[in-house]
C-alpha cells in the first residue's frame, strides 16, 4: 500500500480511472474529430469558433490532479496536457468575442449531448484546463476526446468531456442542466462537498455509492457497442 493521502470529505480512492457518466450517456459516444473546434457563443459580441491554430499564443501547460465524482470515488494523480481556461479566456476568447461585462455563468457542451455550467469565477479558477492530453497521450474517447475540461477542485460531472461549444451567459437561460436540479449544484466545490442542492452534501454519499459499479459497467458497455475500447 502507497502512503496514506488525505482525499476529501467522503471521498475512496479507486486503483483505476473509467469512462464514467450519467446511464443516458453511456451509449452516445461520439465520433471524436481529426482536430477539435470549438463554438463560442451566448452573450457575446463575437462569433465563430476556436481551433489549435487560434491557441498559438497560449502557452501549454501540464498538470497533475486528482480526480473525484460526485458518486464519492476518486482517482489521484492524473497527469493532463493542456491549456488553463484562464489564460485562454483572457488571452484569446474575451478580446475575440467580447463578452459582455456582466457574464456570470459558462456552459460546456459536448459533442455526447452533455452539458453543464460552472460560475465563471470558478472556471476562471487557478487550475481549471482544457485538456487534449492524459498520461503522455492523446485523450482517448473514453476520457474525453477530443477536448475535455479539467476542473478538480469540482465534483468530476463539471468536468465536461468531449467538448464541442462554450457559451457565456449573463443568467442561466442558455442552460439545459444534465440532471434534475437537485443533483446539479451550481458550484460543486470537493472541499466543501456540494454535491446537490437542497440535502447536506454527506446525505448523497449514501445514495451515490450503490449505483457506481453499475454506472462502470454501463459505461465500459456504451464504449464497446460503440467498437471504440476500452484501451487494452
Ligand atoms: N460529455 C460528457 N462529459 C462528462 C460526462 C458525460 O457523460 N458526458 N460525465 C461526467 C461525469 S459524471 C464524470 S464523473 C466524468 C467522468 O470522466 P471520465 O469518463 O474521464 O472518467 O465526466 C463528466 N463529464
Ligand atoms: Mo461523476
Amino acid at each position: 500500500m502507497g502512503e496514506a493521502r488525505s482525499l476529501p470529505p467522503g471521498q475512496r480512492e479507486r486503483e483505476d480511472f473509467p469512462r464514467f457518466g450519467l446511464t443516458q450517456f453511456a451509449d452516445r459516444v461520439p465520433d471524436v474529430p481529426e482536430s477539435w473546434r470549438l463554438e463560442i457563443h451566448g452573450d457575446v459580441d463575437g462569433s465563430g469558433t476556436l481551433d489549435p491554430a487560434a491557441l498559438a499564443g497560449v502557452p501549454r501547460t501540464r498538470q497533475v490532479s486528482d480526480f473525484h465524482c460526485v458518486t464519492t470515488w476518486s482517482y489521484c494523480r492524473l497527469r493532463w496536457r493542456g491549456w488553463s481556461f484562464r489564460e485562454l479566456y483572457e488571452g484569446v476568447i474575451a478580446p475575440r468575442f467580447e463578452p459582455h461585462r456582466d457574464v456570470r455563468l459558462v456552459v460546456f457542451e459536448g459533442l455526447d449531448g452533455y452539458c453543464v455550467s460552472l460560475p465563471l469565477r470558478d472556471a476562471l479558477g487557478p487550475d481549471v484546463l482544457l485538456a487534449d492530453e492524459l498520461d503522455d497521450a492523446a485523450l482517448s474517447v473514453e476520457h474525453g476526446a477530443p477536448l475535455r475540461l479539467v476542473a478538480p477542485r469540482h465534483y468530476g460531472y463539471k468536468s465536461a468531456k468531449h467538448l464541442r461549444a462554450i457559451g457565456l451567459w449573463t443568467d442561466a437561460r442558455g442552460y439545459r442542466r444534465p440532471t434534475p436540479w437537485l443533483m446539479d449544484h451550481p458550484r460543486a466545490r470537493v472541499d466543501h462537498e456540494e454535491r446537490g442542492n437542497l440535502l447536506p452534501g454527506w446525505i448523497f454519499r449514501y445514495w451515490y455509492r450503490p449505483s457506481i459499479d453499475r454506472a462502470v459497467r454501463q459505461s465500459r458497455d456504451g464504449l464497446r457497442k460503440a467498437g471504440k475500447g476500452p484501451r487494452a
